[in-house]
C-alpha cells in the first residue's frame, strides 16, 4: 500500500536537519489493516525508525508488515541491527523504499531477511525515498559533509557596492530564509575576512526555538577578533577556528575564551574532519576568497541564491577565478527551484543526483 510508505516517508521528514551524518527514515507498523506502530530515526546515536516504530506495535508487531523507507540495517552500528529485531518480533512481511547504499548494509538487511522466511518487497516510493536523503547519499560517496552554498548578491551578482556598502543586499524575508537554512544545517563555515567585515553571529534565529550550527572560521594566522560576536558567545555556542597558527598567546587567549582550535591543512581535509565529528550537513556563508575555493575544488554540492533585483555595478562579485573556457567545460548546477521571496530571487541549485 503506497499510502503506508507515503506515511513513513512524512514522518521520515519530520527530523529533516536533526540526523547529521545519519540519513532520515520513517516506518510503518501494518497488521490487519490498522496501523499498531511507527517512527522515525530522530537523530544519529539514537534508535533507528524501525525500534520506535516496533516498540510501540507491542505484541501487534508479530505477524506485521513494516513499510520502511530505507533497507533495515544489518550491522552492528552505535545501534544493534534492525534486520535481527523485526525477524525477533515475528514481522511477516517487510515494504522497503529503498536500499541502503551504505558498505556496511547495502544488501545485506535484504538477504537476513529473507534468510528468516520474511517476506520482502523492494521499491515502492524509491524516488521520492532518494529524495528525502541528498546529503546522506552524496556523503556517502565523498566522505564530506554535504555543503551548501549561501550568497546574497545583486542581479549583476556583486556582494557589495565598491564603497564596502553591503548592508543590506536582500530584504528580510530572504534574511529570514537564511535563518531557517542556519537552523537546517550541522554547522556553518566563513572565512576570517567576512569575520572581519562583517561580524556575524551564525547562529539561527527565527521566531521557534531550534538548536544551532557548530559555527567554523577558517583563519590562518588567528586574526579573528576577540571583540567579535563568534568569541563573545563562545562560551555558550560552540565555535571551531582551524589555523595555521602557532603563537600560543593568540591560541591561549582564544582558547580560554571557550573557541576551540584546530589545524588547518588543506580545505579537503577540513571537510572530512567535519564529517568524521558528525557534521552531516554545511552551510558555507563566506566572501569571494573562500567561496571561489570552494567552488574551484568542486565541493559544492548545493546552491542556495539569493539576488536583490537591482544593479551594484563595480568590483566587488563573489567568484574571483576567471575560466579559460570554453564555456562548455564548466560544470552546470540543475536548477532545482526559483521563487519569489519578498521582493528577492530565490535560486536553489544542486549538482547532479547523488
Ligand atoms: C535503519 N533505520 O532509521 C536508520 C538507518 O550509527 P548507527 O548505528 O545509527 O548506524 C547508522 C547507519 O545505519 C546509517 O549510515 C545508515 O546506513 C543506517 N541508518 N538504518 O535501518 C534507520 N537511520
Ligand atoms: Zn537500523
Amino acid at each position: 500500500m503506497r499510502q503506508y510508505m507515503q506515511h513513513a516517508i512524512q514522518l521520515a521528514k519530520c527530523a529533516d536537519g536533526q540526523t547529521g551524518v545519519n540519513p532520515l527514515v520513517g516506518a510503518v507498523v501494518v497488521k490487519d489493516d490498522r496501523v499498531v506502530g511507527f517512527g522515525a530515526h530522530l537523530k544519529a546515536g539514537e534508535p533507528h525508525a524501525e525500534v520506535h516504530a516496533i516498540r510501540m506495535a507491542g505484541a501487534s508487531a508479530f505477524g506485521s508488515t513494516v513499510y520502511v523507507t530505507l533497507e533495515p540495517c544489518s550491522h552492528h552500528g552505535k545501534t544493534p541491527p534492525c534486520a535481527d529485531l523485526l525477524i525477533e518480533s515475528g514481522v511477516r512481511r517487510v515494504v522497503i523504499a529503498m536500499e541502503d547504499p551504505n558498505p556496511l548494509v547495502a544488501g545485506r538487511g535484504i538477504a537476513r531477511l529473507k534468510a528468516a522466511g520474511i517476506e520482502v518487497e523492494v521499491g515502492l516510493l524509491e524516488n521520492e525515498a532518494r529524495a528525502l536523503n541528498p546529503a546522506f547519499l552524496r556523503s556517502l560517496e565523498t566522505k564530506r559533509p554535504y555543503v551548501i552554498l549561501k550568497t546574497a548578491t545583486s542581479l549583476d551578482g556583486k556582494v557589495a557596492l565598491d564603497s564596502g556598502d553591503s548592508k543590506w543586499v536582500t530584504g528580510t524575508e530572504a534574511r529570514l530564509d537564511v535563518h531557517a537554512l542556519r537552523a537546517n544545517v550541522d554547522a556553518v563555515l566563513t572565512g576570517i575576512g567576512t569575520v572581519i567585515a562583517d561580524d556575524p553571529a551564525l547562529t539561527a534565529r527565527l521566531e521557534r526555538p531550534t538548536e544551532q550550527p557548530l559555527r567554523v572560521v577558517l583563519d590562518r594566522e588567528l586574526n579573528v577578533p576577540h571583540a567579535s560576536q563568534l568569541v563573545r558567545t563562545a562560551n555558550e555556542l560552540p565555535v571551531l577556528v582551524y589555523t595555521t597558527s602557532d603563537d600560543v598567546s593568540r591560541r591561549e587567549a582564544l582558547e580560554s575564551r571557550g573557541v576551540e582550535l584546530a589545524d588547518y591543512t588543506t580545505l579537503e581535509r577540513v571537510l572530512e574532519e567535519l564529517y568524521a565529528r558528525g557534521i552531516g550537513r554545511l552551510l558555507v556563508e563566506a566572501g569571494p576568497t573562500l567561496v571561489t575555493s570552494l567552488l574551484d575544488g568542486g565541493y559544492i554540492d548545493e546552491w542556495v541564491m539569493y539576488q536583490s533585483p537591482r544593479v551594484f555595478g563595480g568590483k566587488a562579485g563573489f567568484y574571483r577565478s576567471n575560466h579559460d573556457g570554453p564555456l562548455e567545460a564548466i560544470e552546470q548546477f540543475d536548477v532545482r527551484s526559483v521563487e519569489t521571496i519578498g521582493n528577492d530571487i530565490k535560486l536553489v541549485m544542486r549538482k547532479g543526483e547523488p
